[in-house]
């Protein structure tokens, strides 16, 4: 029997990769958008025709209760979220509804309507924040630096808290940073790649950045999404770390970049710009995903390397496309 999975944040970087895994896998993937002016499809403008919309938000529980019941998904993958950092301290209140409350009622909604349905919460490595412990695992308590950290503490808890209390298959995956060429432009990685293409091409001659002293544990977003299913797929819910293993400062990306792009040393074009500069920093994420290897057998294939070059490559085609279109 074929299998549904419904994803909200469909159109976002890791709902591009996932519902690509899905459709490979045969499955029915449904897709939760949100109503906008303009088009937002351009991540899976590829795969478009394969996938069924239905239109929802976060923040209102009539139509994630009626989406559910309506598509009576075998699979959610919860992926929407506002997901910028900096953004939270701008719209604290706003992210909190999104990020935080909006699990409420899509869990809600799961109990309503079928609580055998199993859910997936996109979880993350900025609740683990100052850290208090190297590297960071399941067990590592959270410490949050960002209005954006303390809603997905709240996510997390939530999803802990629906699968105690109503015993259903909710389990939240504590990912790390992962990027790929379908990463936001704002994110530093693409912010980078974007930029060092630009400087390629003549389009551009600085770049200007926050904190490169920032550590982050990077791994390749396709990856990522093998182990959101993997969890669905297992006999008991379980909630896992998943990340490479490795760390690097912003400054390593930064050298990796310019230097795949042939363009020397990065300090005659990188200047630091206190607009980048966040109020309170996560100074250094490195997780410990010992758990997913020894029990979903996932392990990343995309190294760090390999994937700073994934994307300036592929941000220096697309500008040059477009300069010769
Ligand atoms: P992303 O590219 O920013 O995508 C976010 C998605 O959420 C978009 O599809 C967006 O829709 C949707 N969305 C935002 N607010 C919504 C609302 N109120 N109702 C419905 N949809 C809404 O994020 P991503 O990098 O793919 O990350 C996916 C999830 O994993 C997020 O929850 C993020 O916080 C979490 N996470 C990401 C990472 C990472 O390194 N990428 C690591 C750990 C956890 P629009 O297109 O309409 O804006
Ligand atoms: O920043 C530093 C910045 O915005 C990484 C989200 O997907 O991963 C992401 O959150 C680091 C920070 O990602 C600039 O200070 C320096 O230390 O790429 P980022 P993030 O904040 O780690 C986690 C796991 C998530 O869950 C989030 O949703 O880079 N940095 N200079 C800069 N960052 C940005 N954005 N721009 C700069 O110019």
């Amino acid at each position: 029997m074929k299998k549904t999975a419904l994803i909200t944040g469909i159109t976002g970087q890791d709902g591009s990769y996932l519902a690509e895994l899905l459709l490979a896998q045969g499955y029915r993937v449904v897709g939760m958008t949100r109503r906008t002016s303009t088009d937002v499809h351009e991540r899976i403008q590829h795969i478009v025709d394969d996938i069924e919309f239905v239109s929802g938000d976060l923040l209102d529980q009539t139509s994630m209760t009626s989406i559910v019941a309506d598509v009576m998904p075998d699979e959610i993958y919860n992926l929407a979220a506002q997901s910028f950092v900096p953004t939270s301290w701008q719209q604290p209140v706003l992210t909190g509804e999104f990020t935080a409350l909006g699990v409420t009622r899509v869990l809600e909604a799961v109990r309503a309507t079928n609580p055998k349905i199993r859910f997936y919460q996109a979880s993350s490595s900025e609740m683990f924040g100052k850290v208090t412990e190297v590297p960071q695992r399941e067990s590592t308590p959270f410490y949050p630096r960002s209005p954006y950290g303390v809603a997905k503490v709240y996510g997390h808890w939530i999803t802990v808290n629906y699968r105690e209390s109503y015993d259903m298959f909710a389990v939240s995956g504590i990912l790390f940073n992962h990027e790929s060429p379908r990463r936001g432009k704002e994110f530093v990685t693409r912010k980078i790649s974007d930029g060092v293409a630009r400087i390629k091409l003549g389009l551009a001659n600085r770049l200007a950045l926050g904190n490169l002293d920032a550590q982050r544990d990077w791994g390749f977003a396709g990856d990522y999404v093998r182990a959101m299913w993997l969890m669905l797929q297992q006999d008991v819910p379980d909630d896992y770390v998943v990340a490479t293993g490795r760390t690097h400062r912003v400054r390593d990306f930064v050298r990796i970049a310019f230097e795949a792009a042939g363009l020397g040393s990065f300090e005659k074009y990188v200047v630091q710009d206190p607009r980048f500069m966040r109020p309170a920093e996560v100074d250094l994420l490195i997780g410990d995903p010992t758990k997913a290897h020894e029990q979903l057998g996932w392990k990343p294939d995309v190294s760090f390397e390999q994937l700073v070059e994934m994307m300036v490559r592929a941000d220096i085609d697309r500008l040059s496309a477009r300069a010769g279109a």
